[in-house]
C-alpha cells in the first residue's frame, strides 16, 4: 500500500494505491491521517487533489477487518481531519466511491467523478449502516430524500445523477488528473462552500417517515440494517451534525457485530470466491467470441437474452422456421419488458435484437466458439441434437447442455471430442437469476471447466460447480425441502401454516404458494419418468393433487384455490378432502419451529452433498440457495444458519 503525493503547482496531488480497491485498512487510513497534517504544514500547498491508482476510487472501508475491533484512526475522524484541513481538498472519483470511499469524498470540500464512475453507500448490504457520517453528510449534499434511496437501497448512482443530486460537483471525461488539477485550481479563485458538515438539512414531516418506514419494512423481509439507517436518516435531518454521527456510529458497531453482518459478509467473499476457484488457478479458459443456442424457448430464449447482455453476439438454432420466429417473439418479448420497466430504451432493446440471428441451418454453427443447449428435457432429442452439433461445429468448439435432470454423461455419450462437453444449468428466467450450476462430465478438460467459469463471470452471474445426481446441488435441496414440507402436512401442520413460517423467516413464498406458482406438474412429470424407469419414487400428497387435475395456479387451484383472476392462495376444501387419509393430526408448531425443520432438512442434504462430492464447499450450497432459490440474504444460506 503507498500514498503518494506529487505536486502541480500549488495543488498537491494525494495517489492512493491499495489494491485491489484501495479499501480504507488502518494502514492506509494512518497514512492519510498523517498526510493532512504534513500537506497543512506546507505553506507551497493551497488545495489538494485525492485520487487512486488501480481500477477504482477507495470502495470503501476494508471488509475483511469487520470481524475484529477497530483500530484508530477511526474513519470517522479521518473523514472529520479531510474536512477540517486548512486546504480544500478535492476528490477525484473514477470507478466506483462506495461506503468508507464515498464518505472520505464526502469529507472533500469537492468531489469531481469521471462519467464513467459511480457513487454509493452499499452498507445496508453488508447488514450495517454508514459507520463514517454517510447518513450524516449525504442529506447535507443531497437532500433527505434521495439520501433516503441511496442509503437504504444500497445501490450506487452513475457519476450523471450524482451531479444531478448534487452528490459531486463536476462530471469530466478524458484525464480525470489533470481535470482534477483544473478544478481546483478554478475553486482557489472563488469563494469556497461551506464544509458538507455546516451545510443545512430540510427535514420532512413525521408522516413521510412513517411512508418511508412502511415501504422499506415491506421489502426488508427481516433484515434489519435498512430500517435502522432510515432511524439514522432522520436523526440526522432533526438533530445536531455531531448528535447524529454519534447516532450513526453506535449503530454502525451495533449492527457490525450482528449476526446478520456476519450472514452478508460470509456471502459477499463466497460470492467473490466462486467466481475463482483455487482449483482452477492458472488454467487459461478459452477466448469465446461467438456463441449459439439451441432451442429458443423459455431458456433459450432467456440465455440467448443474457449473452446479448454482455454484448456477446448470438445464433438462435431451431428445430423450424416457425420455431424459429418465436424464439425470436420470446426475446423480443423479453427486452420489451425490460424497456417497460425503463431498465433499457427502445434503442439499447433493437440493439440487443440486432445482434441475434435465427434460423435453422447448422452451418450458422461452423465458427461458434461456445454452443449451448435448451431443447425439450428428453434423452432422445438432446442426443440427436449433439450429434449434429458435433458434425456442424468446430472440434474445438465448447457444448454445453442446460438440462435440469437428465444425466449429463447420457447425453455425451458417443460424442466426439468429449473434453469439450459440460453442463451449464441456468436458472429461469435466465437473464435475470444470477446462479448457475456448473456441472462436468469426467471427459470434461480443465480448459473446458475454466471456460465455464470465465462466461459465468462475463455474465454476470454466480457459478457454483457441481457434480452429477438427479438435480445437482439446487434441484436436489429443493427436493428435500418439498418432501419436509408435505411430511408436516401429513402430521398436521396446516399447508397455510407451513407457507406464513417461511415467509416470515424470510422467503418471498413459502413451498406450497411457490409450487401453485410454477406448477405441480413440472416435479410430477418429473416423478412419473423415473417410476416408468422402473426407480422406486414413494407416492407424493403433489401426486395426489395433479392426478385430480390440481396442478397450481395454471389449473385455478392446486394447494390452494385461486378465484378468476386472482392469484391470492385460499385455502381449499377440495384439497383438505384429497388429502385427508393421508393427514394424521399432530402437535401444533410454532413458525421458529417450522423454518427450523425445513432449513434443517435443506442443511441436512448439504451436508450429504459434500459428503458425496457433489457439492464441493459448504458455501457454494449456500450461495445456489440464495441465487437459485430465494434464501433470504441476510440469513447466509442453509449451511451458514445452521451453524
Ligand atoms: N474490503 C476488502 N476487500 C474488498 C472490498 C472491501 N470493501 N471490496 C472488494 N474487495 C476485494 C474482493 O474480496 C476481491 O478480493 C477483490 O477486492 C476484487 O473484488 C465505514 C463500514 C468495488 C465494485 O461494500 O462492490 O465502507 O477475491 O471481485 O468486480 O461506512 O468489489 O480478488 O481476493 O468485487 O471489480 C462498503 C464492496 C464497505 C464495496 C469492485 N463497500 N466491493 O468490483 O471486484 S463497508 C463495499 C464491491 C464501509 C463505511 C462502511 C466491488 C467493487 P479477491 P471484486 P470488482
Ligand atoms: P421449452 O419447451 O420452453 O423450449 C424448448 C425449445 O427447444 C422449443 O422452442 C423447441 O422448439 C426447441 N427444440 C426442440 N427440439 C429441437 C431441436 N431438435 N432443435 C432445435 N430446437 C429444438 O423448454 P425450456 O423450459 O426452455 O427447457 C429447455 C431445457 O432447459 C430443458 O432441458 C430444461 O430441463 C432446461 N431447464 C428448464 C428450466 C425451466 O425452468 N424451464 C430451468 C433450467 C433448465
Amino acid at each position: 500500500m503507498t500514498v503518494r503525493i506529487d505536486r502541480d503547482g500549488e495543488i498537491a496531488v494525494v495517489t492512493v494505491d491499495n489494491p485491489p480497491v484501495n479499501a480504507l485498512g488502518q494502514v492506509l487510513r494512518q497514512a492519510l491521517w498523517d498526510v493532512v497534517g504534513a500537506l497543512d504544514r506546507d505553506a507551497c500547498v493551497r488545495a489538494v487533489v485525492l485520487i487512486c491508482a488501480g481500477r477504482t476510487f477507495i470502495a470503501g472501508a476494508d471488509v475483511t477487518e469487520f470481524g475484529s475491533p477497530p483500530l484508530p484512526p477511526h474513519l470517522p475522524e479521518l473523514v472529520d481531519r479531510i474536512e477540517a484541513a486548512a486546504k480544500p481538498w478535492v476528490a477525484a472519483i473514477h470507478g466506483s466511491a462506495l461506503g468508507g470511499g464515498f464518505e472520505v469524498a464526502m469529507g472533500c470540500r469537492f468531489r469531481v467523478a469521471l462519467e464513467s464512475a459511480s457513487v454509493g453507500l452499499p452498507e445496508v448490504t453488508l447488514g450495517i449502516v454508514p459507520g463514517a457520517s454517510g447518513t450524516v453528510r449525504t442529506p447535507r449534499l443531497a437532500g433527505v430524500e434521495a439520501a433516503v434511496e441511496l442509503v437504504t437501497s444500497g445501490r450506487p448512482v452513475k457519476a450523471g445523477k450524482a451531479l444531478a443530486l448534487g452528490l459531486v460537483d463536476a462530471v469530466v471525461s478524458g484525464n480525470l488528473r489533470a481535470e482534477a488539477v483544473t478544478f481546483a485550481r478554478a475553486a482557489l479563485t472563488r469563494p469556497l462552500p461551506p464544509p458538507v458538515s455546516a451545510r443545512p438539512v430540510t427535514a420532512p414531516g413525521a408522516d413521510w417517515w412513517d411512508i418511508q418506514r412502511q415501504a422499506i419494512a415491506g421489502r426488508a423481509r427481516g433484515e434489519l440494517a435498512p430500517l435502522r439507517a432510515l432511524d439514522c436518516l432522520r436523526v440526522a435531518a432533526e438533530r445536531p451534525f455531531a448528535e447524529a454521527v454519534a447516532h450513526e456510529r453506535a449503530t454502525f458497531l451495533d449492527l457490525r457485530a450482528s449476526d446478520q453482518a456476519a450472514a452478508l459478509r460470509h456471502l459477499f467473499f463466497a460470492e467473490r470466491a466462486a467466481a475463482r476457484p483455487a482449483h482452477l488457478a492458472g488454467i487459461e479458459p478459452r477466448p469465446l467470441r461467438k456463441a449459439a443456442v439451441i432451442g429458443g424457448g423459455t431458456m433459450g430464449a432467456g440465455i440467448a437474452a443474457a449473452l446479448r447482455e454482455a454484448g456477446r453476439p448470438v445464433v438462435l438454432i431451431e428445430r423450424d422456421a416457425e420455431a424459429a420466429e418465436r424464439g425470436l417473439g420470446n426475446l423480443r418479448a423479453i427486452f420489451d419488458g425490460a424497456v417497460r420497466r425503463g431498465r433499457l430504451t427502445a434503442a439499447q432493446a433493437q440493439e440487443r435484437m440486432d445482434g441475434v440471428t435465427a434460423g435453422i441451418d447448422d452451418s450458422r454453427l461452423a465458427d461458434a466458439d461456445l454452443v449451448i443447449e435448451a431443447v425439450f428435457e428428453d434423452l432422445a432429442v438432446k442426443r440427436e441434437v449433439f450429434a449434429r452439433l458435433a458434425r456442424a461445429c468446430r472440434a474445438d468448439a465448447i457444448l454445453a447442455t442446460n438440462t435440469s435432470y437428465l444425466d449429463p454423461r447420457q447425453i455425451a455419450e458417443g460424442l466426439p471430442e468429449p473434453g469439450r462437453f459440460i453442463g451449464l444449468h441456468f436458472f429461469s428466467p435466465a437473464h435475470v437469476m444470477k446462479l448457475l450450476e456448473i456441472v462436468p462430465i469426467p471427459a470434461t478438460s480443465a480448459e473446458t471447466l475454466a471456460t465455464g467459469f470465465a462466461l459465468a463471470r462475463s455474465l454476470g452471474k454466480i457459478p457454483v460447480q457441481a457434480g452429477i445426481c438427479e438435480g445437482f446441488i439446487g434441484n436436489r435441496i429443493l427436493k428435500r425441502y418439498r418432501a419436509e414440507a408435505e411430511a408436516l402436512v401429513r402430521r398436521g401442520t396446516p399447508i397455510a401454516a407451513v407457507d406464513a413460517a417461511m415467509r416470515r423467516y424470510g422467503f418471498a413464498m413459502g413451498p406450497f404458494e411457490a409450487q401453485d406458482l410454477g406448477g405441480l406438474d413440472i416435479a410430477f412429470v418429473q416423478r412419473e419418468a423415473a417410476r416408468a424407469a422402473g426407480k422406486d419414487v414413494p407416492e407424493t400428497l403433489g401426486d395426489i393433487l395433479v392426478r385430480a387435475g390440481r396442478k397450481g395456479q395454471k389449473t385455478g387451484g392446486g394447494w390452494y384455490d385461486y378465484a378468476p383472476g386472482d392469484r391470492t392462495p385460499q385455502p381449499s376444501e377440495a384439497t383438505a378432502a384429497l388429502l385427508a387419509g393421508r393427514i394424521a393430526p399432530g402437535p401444533a408448531l410454532t413458525d421458529d419451529a417450522i423454518a427450523a425443520r425445513l432449513t434443517g432438512a435443506m442443511a441436512d442434504e448439504g451436508k450429504a452433498l459434500l459428503a458425496e462430492g457433489i457439492a464441493r464447499k459448504s458455501s457454494d450450497i449456500d450461495l445456489v440457495e440464495v441465487h437459485g432459490y430465494g434464501f433470504p440474504r441476510w440469513r447466509g444460506g442453509p449451511m451458514f444458519a445452521a451453524g
